[in-house]
Order: structure tokens, then C-alpha cells, then sequence
């Protein structure tokens, strides 16, 4: 048998079909060509400066909403789905979120929960990247229980009323449409907000240290009128938000393989060629056991990922599933990303290697679509039949 490829150890891209290779290297070459060249400097900027023509780029490729079925969306499977979050996050935890955001929040909220009018008035708009969207959840003493949502959506005649503030929304201040849910009489339902709504407004949450390739805003409703039609009538109670949030996470599943590989693969390269002791440092058993520890890491993730990725294809893919993804591919990303960074030495805390911006974009990862902790209790629950949540 042929020795491993250091690149691919376990060989597990030759699992994937033909199409699923195709899209890996669609995106691969997109990622590599426009934006791992400028990412850094986003990065240090704190912010995307054309966010507007990343969303038509990332519309053109297929990627928006790309594992959904008509409306202009790709239908595609959802292994390949997860190869573009894995490819684009391997440049920036920032950018995968972008395409998260948009496909697997914003637009399968309206997909899953739509009505005919809904779906055909947004998403074609959204796949192509012409109208950017965003999903408001979290607010600001509501993040792990969502449950506990103070924003409110009240009837006046026919029309909804909404007041509230939702708190670290991505592309908040650059959307076009925000999914905003909110408590109703009814349970908490989902409202389809055009940002230019009378009483809407966004604000940048600046001084990140954390995903600064990606924008994060508050978003303030006060007294935001609708017309009955912006309920998405089939939301109703914290399940509908909830289901949103498996898509999104199963995205990141793969994402942090991404970002794994990403780091492993400059500590690879760094290790043969920086030397000391008048030898490459990949010469020493120590750092000879920092990359056995990231490949072994690098390859359960990808396992993991490829497992729930072909169980979500055949329709059994529990959320519980997704759940045991995100806590373990996350924990083993930020382990990589941590080891890597030592690796590089002094030079792996500057923007020259990707190393860190990975390190400290993991902790938004491991904070956002349910913390570890969160994901720890889901599985706890699972294996128990307990929960142990308050
Ligand atoms: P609980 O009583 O357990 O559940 C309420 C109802 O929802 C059902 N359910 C789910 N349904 C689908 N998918 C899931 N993952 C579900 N989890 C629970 C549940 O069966 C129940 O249904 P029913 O019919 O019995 O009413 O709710 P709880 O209040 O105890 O909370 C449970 C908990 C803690 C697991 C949940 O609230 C949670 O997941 N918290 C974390 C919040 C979170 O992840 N927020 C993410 C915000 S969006 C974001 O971060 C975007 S980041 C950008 C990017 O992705 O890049
Ligand atoms: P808290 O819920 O206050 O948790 C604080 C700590 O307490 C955590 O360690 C947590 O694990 C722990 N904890 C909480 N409950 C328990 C428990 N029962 N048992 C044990 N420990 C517990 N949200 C959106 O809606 N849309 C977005 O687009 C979005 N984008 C984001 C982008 C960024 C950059 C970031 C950082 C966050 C984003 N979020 C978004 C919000 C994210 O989902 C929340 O931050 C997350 O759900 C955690 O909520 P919290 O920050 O309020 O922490």
C-alpha cells in the first residue's frame, strides 16, 4: 500500500464523489486566488471591506444557500456543502460565517418556514448575492437560552409591532433583510425585516479580537411596524430557531476541519524549513509529537465531518449529531490552532502566518451556535435521557 499523505493522512478525500471533489475544488481555487491574498488585511482592518461584492462572488460560485432545494439555491448534497465551509474557513473562521449566515440562517429560516411569497420574493435575490441577510437571535442577556428572549412582537390590527435589541448579529449593519425572532402570544415566532424599515437600526460592534474578518453588529427595533405577511407563518415556538441553528452548525463541523488543516499544514511546512540547534525544528522529537498530535486531530475531525455529513444525506442525522460534531471538531481545531501557533515561535503571533488569526477566530467558534458548553449538555442529555441545563 502506498505510504500516507501528510496531506490527506487517512485518505479521506478519495471517499467523495466526483461532484463532491468538483465543488472542494471550486472553492479551493476561488479561496486561495481572491481571498487568502487579502484576508490579513481584513483581519487587521477589523472589518470586510466590500462585503456587497464578496456576497455576489460567493452568489456567483453557488455558495449561498447552495444545499437547498429551488428558489434559485444550488439542491446540492450535504457533504459538498460542508467541503465549501471546510475550504473557506481553511483561509477564515469569518468567511465561512458569511456563507453561514446567509444560507444555512437567514435563508433557510425563510426556506424552512416561508411562505410561497416569502421564499420567491427572497431567497433567488439571496442565493445570487444581490440582498445580503442576517439572523437575529441572541440578545444582549439572552445568548445560551434563547428562551429567555425579551424582544417582543406584538399585534396592532392586522400589522406586528416589534421592540428589541438583538446583540452580536453578523452582517447586522450590512443586511438588506434580517430574520428577527421574537416572543409573540403565540410562542417565539420569526419575522422577515427589511433593514430599511421605519425603527430599525444597526451598529457595529467594533474592538473585536475575534473573527475581525467579519462584521458583528447590535440591532435596535423599536416599534418596527410590519404587515401581517412578515410573520414566517410556519415558525412557531423556540423549535423553529433552534432547527435553523442545526444547519449553521453542521456547517461548522466542517469549517473547523478547515481551519485545522489550515494550521497543521503551516506548522508542516514550517517545521522543514525553520532551523535551530543547526537542524529543521521538525527534526526534534518534541515537534515531531506536536504534528503527530495535529494530524491525528486533523483526521478524526475530517472523519467526523464526512460521518455526519453522509448521515445528514441519507435523512438520519439527529441534532444530537450535529451537536457531538461542533464540540468535538472545535475542541480539536483549537488544539491544532494552539500547538501550531507554538510551532511558529515568535513569528506565529503576527498576521504573516495564518496560526493565530485561526487561534483566536476558534474562540467565536467555540462561543457562537451554542458554546461548548452548550453542545457538552446536548450530548449529556443524549447518553442520559438528563438534562442538565438549568
Ligand atoms: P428545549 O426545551 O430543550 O427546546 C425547545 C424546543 O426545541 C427543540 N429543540 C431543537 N429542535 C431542533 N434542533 C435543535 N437543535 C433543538 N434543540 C431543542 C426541543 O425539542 C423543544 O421542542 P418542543 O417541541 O418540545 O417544544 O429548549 P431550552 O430552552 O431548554 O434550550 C435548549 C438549548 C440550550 C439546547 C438551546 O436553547 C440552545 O441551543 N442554546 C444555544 C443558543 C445558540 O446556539 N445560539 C446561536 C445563535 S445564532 C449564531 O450564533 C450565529 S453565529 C454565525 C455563524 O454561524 O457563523
Ligand atoms: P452566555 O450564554 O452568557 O454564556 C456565558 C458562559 O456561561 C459560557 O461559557 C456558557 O457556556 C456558560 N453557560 C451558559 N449556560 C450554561 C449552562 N446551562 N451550563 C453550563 N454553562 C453554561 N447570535 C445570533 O443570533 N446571530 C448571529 O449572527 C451571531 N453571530 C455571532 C458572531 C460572533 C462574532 C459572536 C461572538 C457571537 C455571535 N452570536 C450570534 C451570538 C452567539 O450565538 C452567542 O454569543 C452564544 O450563543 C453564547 O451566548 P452568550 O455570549 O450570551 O454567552
Amino acid at each position: 500500500p502506498a505510504a500516507p499523505d501528510p496531506h490527506d493522512f487517512l485518505a479521506l478525500d478519495a471517499e467523495l464523489s466526483d461532484t463532491e471533489r468538483d465543488v472542494r475544488d471550486a472553492v479551493r481555487g476561488f479561496a486561495s486566488r481572491e481571498l487568502l491574498p487579502n484576508v490579513a488585511e481584513w483581519f487587521d482592518a477589523g472589518t470586510l471591506p466590500d462585503p456587497r461584492g464578496l456576497a455576489r462572488a460567493f452568489g456567483d460560485l453557488g455558495l449561498l444557500g447552495m444545499h437547498l432545494e429551488g428558489y434559485g439555491c444550488g439542491g446540492s448534497s450535504a457533504v459538498a456543502y460542508g467541503l465549501a465551509c471546510r475550504e473557506l474557513e481553511a483561509v477564515d473562521s469569518g468567511l465561512r460565517s458569511f456563507v453561514s449566515v446567509q444560507g444555512s440562517l437567514a435563508m433557510a429560516a425563510i426556506h424552512k418556514f416561508g411562505s410561497e411569497e416569502q421564499k420567491g420574493a427572497w431567497l433567488p435575490r439571496m442565493a445570487a448575492g444581490e440582498v445580503v441577510g442576517c439572523f437575529g437571535l441572541t440578545e444582549p442577556d439572552s445568548g445560551s437560552d434563547p428562551g429567555s428572549m425579551r424582544t417582543r412582537a406584538r399585534r396592532d390590527g392586522t400589522d406586528w409591532v416589534l421592540d428589541g435589541t438583538k446583540m452580536w448579529i453578523t452582517n447586522g449593519s450590512v443586511a438588506d433583510v434580517a430574520v428577527v425572532w421574537a416572543a409573540t402570544g403565540e410562542g417565539v415566532r420569526g419575522f422577515v425585516v427589511p433593514t430599511d424599515t421605519p425603527g430599525f437600526s444597526a451598529n457595529v460592534i467594533h474592538r473585536k479580537l475575534s473573527l475581525r474578518a467579519s462584521i458583528t453588529s447590535e440591532l435596535v427595533l423599536e416599534g418596527v411596524r410590519l404587515p401581517a405577511d412578515a410573520v414566517l407563518p410556519a415558525s412557531k415556538g423556540l423549535g423553529a430557531p433552534l432547527s435553523c441553528l442545526n444547519e449553521a452548525r453542521y456547517g461548522i463541523v466542517w469549517g473547523a476541519v478547515g481551519a485545522a488543516r489550515a494550521c497543521y499544514e503551516a506548522a508542516l511546512e514550517y517545521a522543514a524549513t525553520r532551523e535551530q540547534f543547526g537542524q529543521p525544528i521538525g527534526g526534534f522529537q518534541l515537534t515531531q509529537r506536536k504534528l503527530a498530535d495535529m494530524v491525528v486531530d486533523v483526521n478524526h475531525a475530517g472523519m467526523t465531518a464526512l460521518r455526519i455529513g453522509r448521515l445528514k444525506d441519507r435523512g438520519d442525522c439527529h441534532h444530537n449529531h450535529v451537536s457531538f460534531g461542533k464540540f468535538a471538531n472545535v475542541a480539536a481545531a483549537q488544539r491544532v490552532a494552539r500547538t501550531a501557533r507554538g510551532v511558529h515561535g515568535a513569528n506565529g503571533i503576527t498576521l504573516e502566518y495564518p496560526v493565530m488569526r485561526h487561534m483566536v477566530n476558534l474562540e467565536t467558534v467555540a462561543t457562537y451556535e451554542g458554546t461548548e458548553e452548550i453542545h457538552a449538555l446536548s450530548i449529556g442529555q443524549a447518553v442520559t435521557g438528563i438534562s442538565a441545563f438549568r
